[in-house]
This record gives C-alpha cells, sequence and structure tokens, in this order.
C-alpha cells in the first residue's frame, strides 16, 4: 500500500470502517448475540414478525444491488496522483492542478463498454480511462477511452449505437461482443463510425494491461488563460510501459482462464509497489487556426495527427493505491464531462455537449439521487457551499435560515466570489436553428485510410483477421456486403482481403488511396522496449537443474521481470543439481495465455517428466504461437521440440536466438550470463511479431 496520504485519502479515512476486534451490531448500533437462528415460536415453529434483526439483515440484503452503468459498466480502479511539469501550462490555462506542479490526488477507472458488470476482460471493446482529478478549485473530471476518436459525431445517435452494440434484445447474446448483426448493421449504415471501427478491428482493442495503454480526452476541449484568451486542446495520456496488446485467440482463452486478467494485474501490481504511470500530453492549437484542418476539431470522429501537432508533455500520474472496497469506490465513482474547473472548458463538439448532460442524468439513477455527489470517493476536497438542499442520502446538516440567493438574513452567505471562479468562455456564436450537420463532419474515410495506411504488415494482417472474424459471425449475407463496400472507401485491398475471408465478392478498384500516413499511430513501428512487470513462467518438474535455475531467474527479476516457478505439483521440486525449489503455482492452475514469456531449464527429468505432461507441451506450443519470448537450455530443449517450437533450436552449448526463441544446450555450470541477456532483450520486444505461427495448432 502506498505510503503517500493526501488531502483526498485523509478525507477518505474518516469514511473507512474497520470491524476488527469489534462486536456484531444492528444498523442502529445495537449488540447482537445470535446471527444463525431467526426468532421462532418454539424450535420449529413460525418466523416472528418481530425479529427486526433479521428483518433489517434481509431487507438491506434484498436492496444491495444498483443498476450497472448502460455503458462502461465492467472496470477496475485506483487511486494515485497528478503533478504537472514545470507549470508551462500557464501561458495558457488557470487551471492550478496543470500548472501548479503539486501532488494533485486522482481515482482512475478503467472499463470496457459493451459488457455487463460481470464480463470477462479480455474481449474486443474500447476501453475507458477516466481520471477524477481532486483539485483545490473543485473535481475535474477526464473522461477518456484508449482510443482517440469515436464510433459518432452527435450525441443523439449514441443511444442508437449502444443498442446496435449491446446484446441483442430478444435472447441477450453475445455478451461483450461487437461480433453480431446488430453491431454492423449498424456500422454499415453509418459511415463516420468507420475511423473508430478499425481502431476496434486493431490490437488497440486487446490492452496486454491497462497500464500498457494510452488515454485521449477524445474531444476538443479549450485552456482559458487569466485574460479569458481560449487555446484548443486534445489531452493524451501516454504509459511509461509502453502500448502493447494481447493476440485475439489469446483473449478468447484468457476470458476462460481468468476473466479478471486486466482487473487483476491492476490489483496486484499495486499491491506489489509496481505503480503504474502515465505521462499526460497536450495538443494546443491556437484558435486562430481553428479551420486550417482538412476536418472539423469539433468532430470527435478525428484526430489531429500527431505529426502535425506535436504532443507536448504537460505531467505524470501514477497509480499508487487500491480501493478498499469495490463498491464503495469504484462502482460509486461518478464521472461527468461537465466538472470542470477554472481554465478548462467546452467546445461546441456536438458529442460532448450531448455527454454534458448525459452523465449528470444517468447517475441521478444509478446512485439514486441527487446528493451521490456527497459519497466519498465523489466529494472534492475543495470547500463545498451551495443552497441545494433535502433529497434522498443528505448526509449533510445545513446550519441557518436561508437556502437561497440573494438573501439577508444569511448575510448573504455563500457568497458569489471575485477571485478563482469559474467563468464560462466567452465565445461569439451565431446561426439559424437547424438539424444539420455541417459539410466539414462529412469527410468519413480519410482519417480511416490513414489510420489502415498507418500500421505495420502484422498490424494490417491483425486487423484483417479481425473483420474476418467479426464478419464471419454476422449472419445477414447482406451486411457483410454493406460493411465491404464501405471497406473499399477506406482501402481497396483491405476490403479485398476481408471480402475473400467473408464470401462477399470482392469490390471494384475502389476510390484511390491518399497515400498519407501518421507514424505514430503504430503501436508496434517504435514500441517502448521494457520487461518491467512482464510475467515469466519458467516450468520444471523433479528433477531440475536448481543451479541453473536461481542463476537465470535472479537476473530476470533483477531487470524487473517477474518470474513464477510452475511445476506439476506445488510443494518442495527435488533438485538436480543445487537445492531444491519451491514451486509457486501447479501447472494446471496457469495456462501460457496468462504469461509474457516460458521458460523451460534443463534437468533431464524435469524435462522427461514435463514431455509425458501434454498441459507442458501444450503451454510451451501455445506461448509459441502468440509470438511470445520461448527460452530453453540443456535438456529443456527437447520440450521445445516436442512442442513443435521453432525451426532453428540450438545443437550445441552455442546460444542460438531465432524469431525471440533462445536456446543453448549448456546446463547449469556452464550456462553462460549472456542466455539470460539474451532472452530479456526478446522479453523486452514484448512479442516476436515476424514469428511466422498460422500453422501452429491453437
Ligand atoms: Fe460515455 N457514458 N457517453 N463516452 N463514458 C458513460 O456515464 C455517453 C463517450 C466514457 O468509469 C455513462 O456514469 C454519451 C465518449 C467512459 O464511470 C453515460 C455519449 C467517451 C465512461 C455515458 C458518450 C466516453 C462512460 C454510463 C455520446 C470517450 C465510464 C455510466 C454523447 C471520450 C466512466 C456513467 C466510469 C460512461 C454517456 C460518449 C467515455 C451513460 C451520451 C466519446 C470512460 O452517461
Amino acid at each position: 500500500m502506498a505510503e503517500h496520504t493526501d488531502a483526498k485519502q485523509r478525507q477518505l479515512d474518516e469514511h473507512r470502517v474497520d470491524d476488527s476486534d469489534r462486536a456484531l451490531t444492528t444498523q442502529q448500533g445495537v449488540r447482537v448475540d445470535h446471527d444463525d437462528d431467526s426468532l421462532t415460536t418454539g424450535g420449529r415453529g413460525p418466523t416472528l414478525l418481530e425479529d427486526f434483526h433479521a428483518r433489517e439483515k434481509i431487507t438491506h440484503f434484498d436492496h444491495e444491488r444498483i443498476p450497472e452503468r448502460v455503458v462502461h459498466a465492467r472496470g477496475a480502479g485506483a487511486y494515485g496522483y497528478f503533478e504537472a511539469y514545470d507549470g508551462w501550462l500557464s501561458d495558457y490555462t488557470t487551471a492550478e492542478f496543470l500548472t501548479s506542479g503539486e501532488r494533485i490526488p486522482v481515482f482512475v477507472r478503467f472499463s470496457t463498454v459493451a459488457g455487463s458488470r460481470g464480463s470477462a476482460d479480455t474481449v474486443r471493446d474500447v476501453r475507458g480511462f477516466a481520471t477524477k482529478f481532486y483539485t483545490r478549485q473543485g473535481n475535474y473530471d477526464l473522461v477518456g477511452n484508449n482510443m482517440p476518436v469515436f464510433f459518432i459525431h452527435d450525441g443523439i445517435k449514441f443511444p442508437d449505437f449502444v443498442h446496435a452494440v449491446k446484446p441483442e434484445p430478444p435472447n441477450e447474446i453475445p455478451q461483450a461482443q461487437s461480433a453480431h448483426d446488430t453491431f454492423w448493421d449498424f456500422v454499415s449504415l453509418q459511415p463516420e463510425s468507420l475511423h473508430m471501427v478499425l481502431w476496434l478491428m486493431s490490437d488497440r482493442a486487446l490492452p496486454r494491461s491497462y497500464r500498457m495503454m494510452q488515454g485521449f480526452g477524445v474531444h476538443t476541449f479549450r485552456l482559458v488563460d487569466a485574460e479569458g484568451r481560449g487555446t484548443f486542446v486534445k489531452f493524451h495520456w501516454k504509459p511509461r510501459l509502453g502500448t502493447h496488446s494481447l493476440v485475439w485467440d489469446e483473449c478468447q482463452k484468457v476470458a476462460g482462464k481468468d476473466p479478471d486478467f486486466n482487473r487483476r494485474d491492476l490489483w496486484d501490481s499495486i499491491e506489489a509497489g509496481r505503480f503504474p504511470e502515465w505521462e499526460l500530453g497536450v495538443q494546443l492549437v491556437d484558435e486562430a487556426d481553428e479551420h486550417s484542418f482538412d476536418f472539423d476539431l469539433l468532430d470527435a470522429t478525428k484526430i489531429i495527427p500527431e505529426e502535425e501537432v506535436p504532443v507536448r508533455p504537460a505531467g505524470r500520474m501514477v497509480l499508487d493505491r487500491n480501493p478498499e472496497n469495490f463498491f464503495a469506490e469504484t462502482e460509486q465513482i461518478a464521472f461527468h464531462t461537465a466538472n470542470v474547473v477554472p481554465g478548462i472548458d467546452f467546445t461546441n463538439d456536438p458529442l460532448l455537449q450531448a455527454r454534458n448532460f448525459s452523465y449528470l442524468d444517468t447517475q441521478l439513477i444509478r446512485l439514486g439521487g441527487p446528493n451521490f455527489s456527497q459519497l466519498p470517493v465523489n466529494r472534492p476536497v475543495a470547500a463545498v457551499h451551495h443552497n441545494q438542499r433535502d433529497g434522498y442520502g443528505q448526509h449533510y446538516i445545513h446550519k441557518g435560515q436561508t437556502s437561497y440567493f440573494k438573501n439577508s438574513l444569511g448575510g448573504g452567505c455563500p457568497a458569489v466570489a471575485d477571485a478563482d471562479t469559474f467563468r464560462h468562455y466567452t465565445e461569439a456564436v451565431s446561426g439559424k436553428k437547424i438539424r444539420e450537420r455541417s459539410p466539414s463532419f462529412q469527410d468519413y474515410y480519410s482519417q480511416a485510410t490513414l489510420f489502415w495506411n498507418s500500421m505495420t504488415v502484422v498490424e494490417r494482417e491483425h486487423i484483417v483477421a479481425a473483420f474476418r472474424f467479426e464478419l464471419g459471425k454476422v449472419v445477414d449475407k447482406d451486411i457483410r456486403a454493406r460493411t465491404v463496400h464501405e471497406l473499399n472507401r477506406v482501402d481497396h485491398d483491405l476490403a479485398a482481403r476481408v471480402a475473400a475471408g467473408v464470401g462477399v465478392p470482392e469490390p471494384g478498384s475502389g476510390e484511390p488511396n491518399h497515400g498519407r500516413t501518421s507514424p505514430a499511430l503504430s503501436q508496434v513501428a517504435a514500441p517502448v522496449r521494457s520487461v518491467a512487470t512482464r510475467k515469466v513462467a519458467v516450468l520444471l518438474a523433479d528433477g531440475v537443474d536448481a543451479t541453473g535455475v536461481r542463476k537465470f531467474t535472479d537476473a530476470l527479476s533483477e531487470a524487473g521481470a517477474i518470474v513464477e516457478l510452475l511445476a506439476p505439483h506445488e510443494g518442495e521440486i527435488a533438485a538436480g543439481t543445487g537445492d531444491p525449489l519451491t514451486a509457486d503455482r501447479q501447472l494446471n492452475t496457469m495456462a501460457s495465455v496468462l504469461y509474457d514469456a516460458v521458460v523451460v531449464p534443463c534437468g533431464p527429468d524435469s524435462v522427461d517428466t514435463l514431455s509425458e505432461d501434454g498441459y507442458a507441451v501444450h503451454f510451451v506450443a501455445e506461448a509459441y504461437k502468440h509470438a511470445k519470448a520461448v527460452a530453453a537450455s540443456g535438456s529443456g530443449v527437447q520440450l521445445l521440440e516436442r512442442a513443435g517450437v521453432g525451426s532453428r533450436l540450438a545443437k550445441d552449448e552455442t546460444i542460438v536466438v531465432a524469431d525471440g526463441v533462445v536456446t543453448t544446450t549448456a546446463a547449469a555450470d556452464d550456462l553462460p550470463g549472456e542466455f539470460a541477456t539474451a532472452f530479456l532483450a526478446e522479453l523486452a520486444m514484448h512479442r516476436a511479431w515476424q514469428r511466422r505461427t498460422d500453422s501452429v495448432p491453437a
């Protein structure tokens, strides 16, 4: 648990309840001497109405569920802090948290969008990335996603879009999936969604970890300085560990092996003191340049390419404390895009404007009334004084005779302030009231093409495979054809490759591709290489060369990787050389998909046992299929051969590195330090994307 306490944590401490060494009571504080049997007439008679304890207990239980979020129902959150760099943003904004450099408490909630609260983490979906900054000037919420654009550009389409992606009404199937008819029906008829659909079909929709995911504010917001001058801004979060994804086959398996994969990863990392970190970046656009782009800044289906407007580092955020209670904190946190502080304002982005209505509205039903901002996790650390009164769940006891403004009886208080106040940006607007979207929003394809053009070969392969998978689940052939037709307007090669997979005739040559790229969009082209927090499975059994294992795993741990020893049985593992080892986990409780890499150490008996264990053989083959780093030393190489892994395995004591597979026949005593170094280099690559594994059984 984090050492640091801050204003928010001190406030939360007042609400934290510790039951240890305490007596059981009713809600009224009456001590209870019996909690197993209800009050009955005789041991076998009817239960008595006067059993207030049993009634209270059951009644509370009957009411303990609240509606899940209509979207983003499944999530995981944590506390931490944000600190701005250098205060350079004070040239643009009066928002203190962006300029003071002080540590500002935050709570971040990550989420999937489509699935219900109990759905699996590793589904193909957008991820929410919502941050509440508890600033001295009030709460600021940056309610973003891990993709920089959205499916629609006008909020009026949001209910349609969500109805289309959610499980279908007759049977509530499928859960947490976009691979079904209604979603693709919507997409094929709503071309503005195409750009985001390309992101959704890309690896961005399959994050390896919330800690390895970018975040985006999506909309163009506005910074406002002390003179009231506005500057357009887009917010970006960049993870220190780089942006990395799982592969689709892996995701589907993880959904069964560990449906809490991303949630657990966040929790475990924070518990272990490996605090996730992001850098906040901003793209700033002068108001005078509002119309100098070939898209509309108010259109949330568009990015501002980083090569056109660079992302400037503005601060960093660290998450260092898990919540005490999921419901109280992660479930009850209420984000709202209209929670802004002085120095940050909106633009006329029609999606943002609708969100500013929706987020307050939704909390009223979800949290049962207008006082949800008094819930501990939602309370600002800034002082709160207003004339709003009463309502369900009112926690404050407001003193005084007046609850209106202006008043004389209350001395005019609370009084409007004259400094440090929120003042709406004064923007001149004019025009006729019309239901019509500006033509500047109507280029649906250029940026979808830009995204496609910017992908590496392997990223494109994944996108094509994703389209084939998703459309392959669509029953209505017209929807498939219509979608392919739309893809043809993005790129002909893309459309042709998808068409070939889903039984749709290849469309004509389509519109010419504009050929532009934005290198920053690829997450593979310039990866952050790090082994920090990467999970490595070491497969072993009795007779393993324990000396070599220790030497190797020490080197990995020192480099920041997490090593787990997996064996057919838990407890002590008899060693072929050196002292016995203790297995961390029983092999069959885990799976390769829960690790970043796998290692098979030397030890003839150990390797013989593993070679007879289909689970171990599959473990290695599957890690190989998913392009993970694989290593084996000494007799361990035989298990790789048995698993059909790699065509270039070591034949002698030389270290062979081939497409992420690192082998040597050297055993414990001769195992060179370079073996660990070579493996760490492959692990840092995240995946050996150049490895061709299509023919490896899934
Ligand atoms: Fe949301 N969205 N949204 N959304 N959204 C909600 O608010 C909505 C949009 C996002 O961890 C809801 O409290 C409308 C864009 C996140 O608690 C609801 C529109 C982006 C979260 C809602 C959008 C988001 C939500 C459901 C179109 C990325 C989870 C429960 C006008 C920038 C926050 C709730 C959390 C949650 C409405 C579009 C991100 C119903 C109407 C664009 C991360 O109010």
